[in-house]
């Protein structure tokens, strides 16, 4: 397949929502869309940086500026370019995994729809639809949150995740584990807020049976994470510390990771996720497909990755009207009795609703 051209589109869309989290306030996302134009027809592909570098060290206009003046030019020189040799022709540029992501899925996408085939297939995956659960933002006061939490119950997520930080964590949790009761999936996400120095404070949380505590400290610290391991009984899960293969590995090694969040963008692509997924299924560890509230487009792919087999935890794949008023999409992902259903198009098995999406362009760039 030859890869023609680039389109890098950047839409602004609105949160219905404030989504607070130890690293600052999201009130709108600002996304770039990367459209791989080749000979056998376009696919779309979404880059999940955030606009500022407050969860990892890539945002979007950096993104935009390595994929124009470092990927391209590499692309441009190879004539004929499969999706699974994206991760390789760049590999030599350090970095940038959420640029790198967004520009293997757009050909993945191309050339998935040029052969009538879509993601889904391409895993072969048994599930056509997949666990649900809702990250939940932190909030002035707990009965904000339980009041927030209460709606996301009667939409039937199948499972809650909450954001805490110092100062926002054994409270909020213990009035959360009240009102769902003992048997509903709860699980906590701190986005590195604390330090070794908070060991024995994280493990007042062993008391409400959580799932799993998300990426309590620095995204370097895998030592500082086995160390929390030891000392709780509540599962460490990874999302930040991952950004490989071999952070993988030697985060499992370093028993510092007993449960590890996938996210596609912040590991390189699609493909690298399902190496790391047959990975952790190899080794016994648990995943789930963590989100970084996607449009449709990375929300669709998001559900087809998570139907693999060691997928084993609700994801945070939620319906597309938890972040967004009307998404890009033509069938917005919705939330049925707790699960999502895989959209089963070509590529990656959305529809773009062209009209909407050209009303929210705020930029676009033909390379
Ligand atoms: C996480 N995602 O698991 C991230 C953090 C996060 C769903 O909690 C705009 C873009 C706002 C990306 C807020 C979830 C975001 C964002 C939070 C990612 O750590
Ligand atoms: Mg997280």
């Amino acid at each position: 397949m030859r890869l023609e051209g680039l389109e890098l589109r950047r839409i602004g869309l609105d949160l219905v929502v404030p989504f607070r989290t130890s690293f600052g306030v999201e009130s709108s996302r600002d996304v770039l869309l990367v459209r791989a134009i080749t000979d056998s027809g376009d696919g779309w592909g979404e880059c999940v940086a955030m606009s500022e570098p407050v969860y990892s060290p890539e945002f979007t206009d950096g993104a935009e500026l390595v994929i124009r003046d470092h990927f391209w030019p590499i692309l441009t020189g190879v004539g004929d370019v499969a999706a699974a040799d994206v991760d390789h022709l760049l590999d030599h540029l350090h970095g940038h995994p959420m640029a790198k992501a967004a520009l293997e899925m757009a050909v993945l996408d191309a050339e998935l729809r040029a052969s009538g085939s879509n993601f889904h297939t391409l895993l072969g995956s048994e599930r056509d639809r997949v666990p649900s659960g809702v990250s939940v933002g932190i909030f002035p006061t707990i009965d904000e949150l339980l009041e927030q939490v209460q709606g996301y119950l009667d939409d039937g997520y199948a499972r809650i995740k909450l954001k805490i930080e110092p100062g926002f964590d054994i409270e909020p949790v213990r009035q959360v584990r009240e009102l769902i009761g003992p048997d509903m999936g709860l699980q906590v996400d701190a986005n590195t807020a604390y330090d070794r120095t908070d060991i024995d404070h994280l493990c007042r949380l062993d008391e409400f049976d959580l799932l799993l505590i998300e990426q309590p400290l620095a995204e370097d610290d895998l030592l500082g994470h086995a160390r929390l391991a030891a000392a709780s009984s509540t599962p460490v899960c990874l999302d930040e510390s991952i950004v490989s293969m071999r952070t993988a590995k030697d985060a499992i090694d370093l028993g510092a990771a007993e449960i590890i969040n996938i996210k596609p963008g912040r590991v390189g692509g699609y493909l690298a996720a399902r190496r790391i997924h047959d990975l952790c299924l190899e080794r016994g560890i648990p995943v789930w497909c963590g989100g970084m509230v996607e449009t449709g487009i990375g929300r669709a792919a998001n559900a087809a990755l998570a139907t693999l087999p060691g997928f084993v935890l609700p994801g945070d794949i939620s319906a597309s009207s938890r972040f967004f008023a009307r998404d890009i999409v033509t069938d917005p992902i919705t939330v049925e009795d707790g699960h999502v259903a895989v959209p089963t198009g070509p590529g990656f098995g959305f529809e773009l609703d062209m009209e909407f999406l050209d009303s929210i362009t705020t930029a676009s760039s033909q390379l």
